[in-house]
């Protein structure tokens, strides 16, 4: 069994969806980052970073003691070695996998994820809307998010999926992918690759039971900004 630990973020689907992909037996718990829960001394220990997703693996493939991994890149790969599932095994194949799934973990997600931070929840806590520096950041970081699903939708143009079969790129993408409009992306029409793709790849049944996961928390969010970040237009 493996204890993830996560909330309604990005990250958190990353690992949600390639638990429920990989069928493996897990149990959910939500920490609250709203609320401060990444904080508490329970869950530093289990990530210094203070930050979700985390899981603790109590049946590691070599029979012994649990392992715990944080950081959605390790978890993904972690989870894929341990099924030997969604991810490529041949040197060559593998190579170009690696190089997808290092640039949508280190570049695709974080340059989706400025323009939502500073979008925030809470109006008042907006770094835009309020100073010309405040909006020529938010100008700098969306446009950066927008280059980034460019070049994602170039990627796409000549391939159903980003990396060969369906893989944890894929999962790694649609997790960061889904609150297009956190991200500066209101229009996917300039986007038709992508579209396909997020089309696709959205409507898989355990995309949509990953996304599910503690969706309960959604009540916690103002209405705008969870259909935001569930990108509820899609589902319209
Ligand atoms: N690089 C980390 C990023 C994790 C991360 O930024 N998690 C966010 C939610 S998406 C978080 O826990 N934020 C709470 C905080 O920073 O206090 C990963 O890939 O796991």
């Amino acid at each position: 069994m493996i204890d993830y630990f996560g909330y309604i973020t990005t990250m958190s689907w990353r690992v949600s969806i390639a638990l429920e992909e990989l069928d493996l037996d897990y149990r959910f718990t939500s920490v609250n980052i709203g609320a401060g829960e990444q904080f508490t001394p329970e869950h530093s220990a289990r990530n210094p970073m203070q930050k979700v997703p985390v899981i603790i693996d109590h049946d590691p493939v070599d029979g012994g003691d649990a392992i715990r991994v944080f950081e959605t890149g390790a978890i993904l790969f972690y989870l894929a070695e341990k099924t030997g599932r969604l991810m490529p095994r041949d040197p060559r194949e593998r190579a170009e996998f690696l190089t997808w799934f290092f640039w949508v973990v280190n570049s695709y997600g974080p340059a989706l994820g400025w323009p939502g931070a500073m979008f925030h929840a809470d109006p008042k806590y907006r770094l835009f809307d309020k100073t010309d520096y405040g909006n020529a950041t938010y100008e700098f970081f969306t446009s950066a998010s927008v280059e980034a699903h460019a070049k994602l939708d170039e990627r796409l143009a000549d391939r159903e999926f980003v990396c060969g079969d369906y893989s944890i790129v894929d999962i790694a993408a649609i997790g960061s992918t889904v609150p297009l409009l956190l991200h500066g992306v209101d229009d996917l029409s300039r986007l038709p690759n992508l579209a396909r793709w997020y089309d696709a790849v959205r409507r898989r049944p355990a995309v949509e039971r990953g996304l599910a996961v503690g969706s309960e928390a959604r009540a916690n969010l103002p209405d705008y900004y969870a259909s935001a970040l569930f990108d509820d237009r899609w589902s319209a």
